[in-house]
């Protein structure tokens, strides 16, 4: 599949607030959150890939290999601990969340030069696009 490395900024960010509501997230977090524009660095070193979300507010890290359960603490956002697992399935890198939220995890892939992101918890879909920088 068509490289996820680069720098990314938001250009669209769909229902950022229903998946923060599944999260339980508090309200006052999610006006902050709703009111940012997110970037992605994606990184590969070797096997390993490093996800960085940033933004003016609070930035979030995450390192894994792909098809190698790890421990994550979503520390900043929800700062829940959830085993996670990534997995290419066809053109999308999918991460498995499992933990205290249900059907919890997300999926990067590329379309027309475009990275699009679905985060998604309980039922609550976020759909997120960003271009390359
Ligand atoms: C920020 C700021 C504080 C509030 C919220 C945030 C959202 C972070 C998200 C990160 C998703 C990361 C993923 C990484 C994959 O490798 C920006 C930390 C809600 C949604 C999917």
């Amino acid at each position: 599949p068509a490289s996820l490395c680069g720098t990314w900024d938001m250009i669209s960010n769909v229902n950022l607030q229903g998946y923060m509501i599944a999260l339980g997230i508090s309200p006052h977090l999610r006006n902050i959150a709703l009111k940012l524009k997110m970037k992605k660095v994606i990184e590969q070193r070797g096997d390993q890939f490093i996800i960085k979300t940033t933004s003016t507010f609070r930035n979030y890290t995450v390192s894994f290999r792909v098809g190698q359960e790890f421990e994550e603490f979503t520390r900043g956002l929800d700062n829940k601990n959830v085993k996670s697992l990534v997995k290419w399935k066809g053109n999308k890198m999918v991460c498995e969340q499992t933990g205290e939220k249900k059907d919890r995890g997300w999926a990067h892939w590329i379309e027309d030069d475009k990275l699009h992101l679905e985060l998604y918890c309980e039922g609550e879909i976020c759909n997120q696009v960003f271009k390359k920088k």
